[in-house]
């Protein structure tokens, strides 16, 4: 009792002590569960490939050319073989290898998550994304021989919901990797609560393009690891959505924060930090906001 009465009579103090809580760091990352996020849940013999469909991953095939023969989905342990060092989490990466229909579009892997689409919400996914060296994998799986996979074929990385694509990173990582490298890619996206898609459930996609790099190394191997996908709140104080923040938004809030505005979508739009109250936590946000962070 006595503290809250002290407090109050220190307003600018209470208000330091919130810029100062909102100012400790980003909003708290969900992390959104993949099942199988890093193709461990089939094993693989060391330094070898195998052609099966990764447990919880379905095949995107929409030009007909997945046959598990000369166009495969599998996995691949790489240590102690010729094309990787190592896998960049656990023993196992997903592969999508095309080595039959050079060229005949794209092909990959897909899994559709158990969670929808929210709004209001930061969406990063990480993907570790695999350019294979040539080589001959060590006994017994030297029994299929070489194989060249210099080169690259491209790669695409996509967060969909409900069918419907709403980040993507279309190879952008090509011109940086090189024969038995893995790279991370990052993709953000900023949900709306006005977003057609809310609702819809979430889908990954990982993407060989089945570009021909050159005619003598087309590249027909991308290989695929530690899909990750995390949300956390974001909103950015334009409460009457008008897309600029301004001295409407600020009096809008003041109005929600006394409760003289109970409109629903003012309200919804003023409890920044997703906590489903409006109260001092928000006021230290939307200072931050104001002041373009
Ligand atoms: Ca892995
Ligand atoms: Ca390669
Ligand atoms: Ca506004
Ligand atoms: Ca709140």
């Amino acid at each position: 009792m006595m503290r809250s009465r002290e407090s109050n009579k220190n307003p600018g103090r209470r208000l330091s002590a919130m810029l100062i809580l909102a100012m400790a760091g980003p909003a708290i990352a969900i992390d959104i569960p993949i099942a199988n996020h890093g193709f461990e849940d089939n094993t693989v013999a060391p330094g070898c490939f195998a052609v099966f469909l990764p447990n919880a991953w379905s095949v995107y095939d929409p030009n007909g050319i997945v046959d598990q023969n000369a166009d495969a989905v599998g996995g691949l342990h790489p240590e102690g073989g010729p094309y990787f060092p190592n896998a960049p989490e656990g023993n196992h990466v997903g592969i999508v290898y095309l080595g039959g229909d050079i060229g005949g579009g794209e092909a990959g892997l897909s899994q559709v998550l158990g969670e929808t689409l929210l709004p209001d919400q930061r969406y990063t996914l990480t993907v570790e994304i695999g350019d294979i060296a040539s080589g001959m994998g060590p006994p017994p799986c030297d029994v299929f021989g070489f194989f060249d996979l210099d080169g690259f074929p491209g790669y695409r990385v996509q967060l969909l919901a409900g069918g419907v694509v709403i980040a993507e990173d279309d190879n952008s990582l090509a011109p940086l990797l090189s024969d038995g490298v893995f790279m991370q890619t990052t993709i953000e996206v900023v949900i709306d609560d006005d977003h057609p898609q809310l609702g819809q459930p979430l889908e990954i996609r990982l993407i060989n393009l089945n570009t021909i790099d050159t005619p003598q190394h087309p590249g027909i191997e991308v290989d695929f690891d530690d899909v990750r996908l995390t949300r956390e709140c974001a909103k950015d104080g334009d409460i009457d959505n008008d897309g600029s923040l301004d001295a409407t938004d600020v009096a809008l809030f003041v109005d929600v924060l006394v409760g003289n505005d109970t409109d629903a979508m003012h309200v919804a739009r003023s409890d920044l930090d997703c906590s489903g109250s409006v109260n001092g936590l928000d006021v230290a946000i939307m200072t931050s906001r104001l002041l373009g962070s």
